[in-house]
C-alpha cells in the first residue's frame, strides 16, 4: 500500500504470535520503503525474523532488531535514545507485547504472576505510549502524526473466572485507549484498539508455563484465530485513509461468541 510507504513501524513482542505476523504483513504490504523496529526480549528470535522478511521481501523494507523488556522502565526510558537515527521518526506505535500466566481464582493468584501480568499489560504498554508519544507530538502539522494502535482483548471486555487478573489488564488496557484518544483529539494522532477473540500463538503455552498439552486442549475442537488474521486487522487499520480513524475492533474465530461460549466440534 502506498500509504504506508515511507512509514516507520514499532511493534512490540515481535518474536512471536500476532506481533511477529504483524512485522511480516507490513513487510508483505509495503515491501519497498517500509523501516520496522522489532522488539521483544528474545533476541535471537528477532534476529531470525528479520532474516526472514529480508528473504521474503528483499532489502526494501529496513528492519532493525532490538532486545527490549517493556515492562522494565529503565529498558524503555533508554530505548530511544539508543536507537540508529534513521529509525526515529516513529509513526505506527503497536503495543503488543503481552501475556497471561495461569487460571487461578483470585485466592491463589501468586503475587509474581499478577505482577508480571500488570507490568508487562499494562505499565509496559503505558511506558512505551509515553516513551513514542513526543516524537509524534512534534510531527503535530495538520497531517496524520502516527498511529497507536493498542492490542487488547476480548478478556478486556468480558471477565471470566480463572482470568480475573490478565481480565483486568486488558480492561486497563481498554480503558487507558479511550482516554488517550480523547485526549489527542487535536493532535492527529489515531488511537486504535484491536481486540482479538481466541487465536493460536504461544499465548496458551505461556498461560500454562510451558505445558504444551494443556495449551492444546484450549483449541480443542475449535479453529482458532491464526495470527496472520490478526496482523491483516491491524495493518489494514493502520493502512487507512488518514482521516479514518479504526478504533474499535473485536475479532473472533466463527466459533466463538464470547470469551467463553465456544462451539467446539466433539
Ligand atoms: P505470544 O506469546 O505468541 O506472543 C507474545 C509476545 O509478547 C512475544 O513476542 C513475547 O516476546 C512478547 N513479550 C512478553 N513479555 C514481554 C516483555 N516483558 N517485554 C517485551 N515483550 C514481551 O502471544 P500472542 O501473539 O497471542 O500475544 C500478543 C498480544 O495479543 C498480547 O498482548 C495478548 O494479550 C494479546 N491477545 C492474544 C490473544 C490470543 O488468544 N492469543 C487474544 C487476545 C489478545 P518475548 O518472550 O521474546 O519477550
Ligand atoms: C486472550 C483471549 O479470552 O483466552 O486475550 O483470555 S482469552
Amino acid at each position: 500500500s502506498k500509504r504506508l510507504e515511507g512509514k516507520t513501524v514499532l511493534i512490540t513482542g515481535a518474536s512471536s504470535g500476532i506481533g511477529r505476523a504483524t512485522a511480516f504483513e507490513f513487510a508483505r504490504t509495503a515491501p519497498n520503503n517500509l523501516k520496522l523496529i522489532l522488539t521483544a526480549r528474545r533476541i535471537d528470535s528477532l534476529k531470525q525474523i528479520v532474516a526472514e522478511i529480508n528473504d521474503e521481501v528483499g532489502n526494501g523494507v529496513k528492519v532493525l532488531p532490538v532486545q527490549l523488556d517493556v515492562s522494565k522502565p529503565g529498558e524503555v526510558r533508554a530505548f530511544l535514545g539508543q536507537l540508529p537515527a534513521e529509525f526515529n521518526e516513529i509513526d505506527v506505535l503497536v503495543n503488543n507485547a503481552g501475556l497471561v500466566k495461569g487460571v487461578a481464582k483470585a485466592p491463589e493468584i501468586t503475587e509474581e504472576d499478577m505482577t508480571v501480568m500488570f507490568e508487562t499489560n499494562v505499565t509496559g504498554l503505558i511506558n512505551m505510549t509515553q516513551a513514542i508519544l513526543p516524537i509524534m507530538l512534534r510531527r503535530n502539522n495538520g497531517e496524520g502524526a502516527g498511529d497507536i494502535i493498542n492490542i487488547g482483548s476480548i478478556a478486556g471486555r468480558e471477565p471470566y473466572v480463572g482470568g480475573s487478573i490478565y481480565c483486568a489488564t486488558k480492561a486497563a488496557v481498554r480503558s487507558f485507549t479511550e482516554s488517550l484518544r480523547k485526549e489527542l483529539i487535536a493532535k492527529r494522532i489515531r488511537v486504535i484498539s484491536i481486540d482479538p477473540g481466541q487465536v493460536e500463538t504461544e499465548f496458551s503455552i505461556v498461560r500454562f508455563y510451558g505445558d504444551k498439552s494443556k495449551a492444546d486442549a484450549v483449541y480443542a475442537g475449535c479453529e482458532p484465530l491464526t495470527p496472520e488474521d490478526i496482523a491483516e486487522a491491524i495493518v489494514f487499520a493502520a493502512g487507512r485513509r488518514e482521516n479514518v480513524v479504526i478504533a474499535d475492533t473485536l475479532i473472533f474465530p466463527n466459533h466463538q461468541a464470547a470469551a467463553t461460549i465456544m462451539h467446539r466440534k466433539s
